[in-house]
């Protein structure tokens, strides 16, 4: 079993407030849903946007109570779009919000590995969540990392908007190469707009800690997904943790 997570930059166009690309999702979900798999998505213009006009993350206040409805509300709303395309093409998926499995100290879990179990796709994603004095954002990449020590899969699929992690941003730097096997190179990382988890760099510190539990791990670009089927072959277009 895979588990994989599409970036928000991927399913949605994260300049513009909730705009879903349901032709981009159509064909991403087409592919991997051709072996077993679990699927987290990632945020975009459903989770950054409204997270960052009401503060988020941030102390606990009646503004950042009604913000996380908000993107609680929005991100649902991107996930029943995605749920939507999978239960038409015949999958079983079914989705977790990290708001409902949060249990005081930490992320319970077990009503995922229930569905998955009973043969549901669990489709997770990210989402404010309130822990004491903060409202908080999960990230799909931290879900994949808690995933990826929970069912030690057999490999973790990140999908985003570049071929890999490159040596600088190559939306900003055209000279930078991609690292297809990372093996501890100095990398640069640049801010992301609209976007309050962190970016690459966040996501290169989750793919690491999947590695670090065993776990075979791809950075993809998802606007070709057909490049999962390359893994392992000399084809493969994209950056290994392994
Ligand atoms: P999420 O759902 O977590 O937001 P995402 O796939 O939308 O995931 P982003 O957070 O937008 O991903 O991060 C991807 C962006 O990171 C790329 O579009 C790229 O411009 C930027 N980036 C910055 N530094 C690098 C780097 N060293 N290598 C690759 N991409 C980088
Ligand atoms: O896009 C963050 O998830 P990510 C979701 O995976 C929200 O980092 C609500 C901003």
């Amino acid at each position: 079993m895979k588990i994989i997570k599409i970036g928000g930059s991927l399913i949605t166009d994260k300049n513009e407030y909730r705009k879903f690309e349901k032709e981009k999702a159509i064909k991403i979900i087409e592919i991997i849903s051709k072996e077993q798999f679990i699927l987290v998505h990632g945020g975009g213009s459903f989770g950054h946007i409204a997270s960052k006009k009401y503060g988020l993350p941030g102390k606990l206040s009646k503004e950042a109570i009604f913000g996380a409805c908000v993107v609680k509300n929005d991100m649902t709303l991107l996930n029943n779009h995605v749920i939507s395309l999978m239960t038409k093409m015949g999958i079983p998926a079914m989705g977790f919000s990290p708001f409902n499995l949060w249990k005081r100290e930490k992320f319970d879990y077990s009503p995922v590995i229930r569905a998955y179990e009973q043969g549901i796709v669990p489709v997770l994603f990210g989402d404010a969540f309130i822990d004491h004095e903060f409202v908080k954002i999960e990230s799909g990449d931290d879900i994949m990392v808690d995933l990826s020590d929970i069912f030690k899969p057999e490999s973790a699929i990140f999908l985003s908007d570049v071929d890999g992690v490159f040596d600088d941003d190559p939306k900003i730097n055209k000279d930078a190469k991609l690292i297809r096997k990372f093996n501890g190179e100095t990398i640069k990382f640049q801010g992301v707009k609209n976007d309050v988890t962190g970016g690459m760099l966040k996501k290169f510190d989750s793919m690491l800690k999947c590695r670090q539990m065993g776990v075979k791990t791809y950075l993809i670009n998802g606007k070709y997904p057909e490049r999962i089927m390359d893994i392992e072959s000399g084809e493969f277009i994209g950056t290994e943790f392994i």
